[in-house]
């Protein structure tokens, strides 16, 4: 495809020499309690997503490991996208039953009636308002650790401790610059040299964090933090959906040891697994009309694995009890 012909969804995305940069967020007053920031309270908020987005993702994983489901209700629309975009067609009626919207494109357009972006997901909406409040993708699941923490459940674990707050921001901007967004890169790209660039900067942050957790169970020792959480979300779509659409196809996932090992474990903790619909994000990448394209999948055919059998395979990683070495 010439970058004359550029994909009418992403068209606003793609640069010229054909590199894919993503728009930026048009919700993105922080959650606080400063004047002018959206103070958090229980019942108010409502988390939209949709089961493929890996950032959507990340915010319902955090929100289950810190026990907010009570505080903050979740909308899921469906994960194929119809020309409005995502749509609660999986709900009765095909209204979000909390919100009473159809498309997720209503809360853009009710905050801004110019908006010409793509409506995406996470975005969080004020259920008072009924407008958005946050969709900054980025800072999202910060948000529920740190501003949130009032409401975490009893015994909840620190996914963004203070002393190592620096550190694992330096590790999250690598992570989305060269993995969660590197994915996009490379399958979004419009020219040859743009995804080669994304193909290359991917795999060798790969192959440096496979090294990392060999000596460590999980990315900074042997408890998770949020950037575990912004790593995991990225590698358990990896062979059932980038590998084969994206063209990131040096090697699956199951060809890293270290990598394969800690997916698995970081899938059979409550809060990964119960939160990941592999039958969604297989059906999504290959066969929601917006990606059909990518994968030259005229039939909107869809493959049936990766299972879940194979993430629930042993890991064997409990031995690791730390040791990252900075
Ligand atoms: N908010 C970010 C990232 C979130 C994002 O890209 N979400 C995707 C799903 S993973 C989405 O909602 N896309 C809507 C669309 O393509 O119409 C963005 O604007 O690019």
């Amino acid at each position: 495809m010439s970058t004359a012909e550029k994909h009418p969804v992403f068209a606003a995305e793609l640069k010229a020499d054909g590199t894919f940069v993503p728009q930026s967020n048009l919700f993105t007053t922080p959650f606080g309690y400063k004047p002018g920031e959206h103070r958090p309270e229980a019942g108010r908020y409502r988390l939209l997503w949709m089961k493929a987005c890996p950032y959507a993702h990340r915010a319902v994983i955090v929100r289950r490991l810190l026990g907010l489901e009570e505080v903050i209700s979740l909308g899921t629309a469906s994960h194929f996208r119809t020309e409005y975009g995502w749509e609660f067609s999986l709900d009765e009626g095909g209204v979000d039953p909390v919100l009473g919207i159809r498309y997720i494109k209503e809360i853009y357009d009710a905050g801004d009636p110019a908006y010409k972006g793509r409506p995406t997901v996470p975005v969080i909406v004020d259920t008072v308002t009924g407008q958005g409040a946050n969709s900054d993708y980025f800072r999202l699941t910060n948000y529920l650790e740190t501003v949130w923490s009032p409401f975490h459940k009893t015994g909840a674990q620190d996914l963004y401790p203070q002393q190592l707050r620096s550190e694992i921001d330096a590790l999250n901007d690598v992570i989305f610059r060269d993995i969660n967004s590197g994915v996009y890169k490379a399958g979004f790209a419009h020219s040859q040299a743009a995804y080669e660039q994304a193909y290359d900067a991917l795999f060798s942050r790969l192959d440096e964090l496979e090294q990392r957790l060999a000596h460590s169970r999980y990315l900074f020792g042997d408890f998770i933090t949020d950037s575990d959480v912004r790593l995991y979300t990225t590698l358990v779509r990896f062979d059932a959906a980038y590998y084969p659409v994206f063209k990131t196809n040096r090697n699956r996932l199951t060809d890293f040891p270290n990598l394969w090992g800690y997916t698995k474990d970081l899938y059979q903790i409550p809060g990964f697994g119960d939160t990941t619909d592999l039958a969604a994000i297989r059906s999504s990448y290959h066969a929601s009309p917006h990606l059909r394209g990518f994968a030259a999948n005229p039939y909107g055919i869809y493959p049936l694995g990766p299972e879940e059998q194979d993430f629930l395979a042993p890991h064997r990683r409990e031995y690791l009890k730390g040791g990252y070495s900075r």
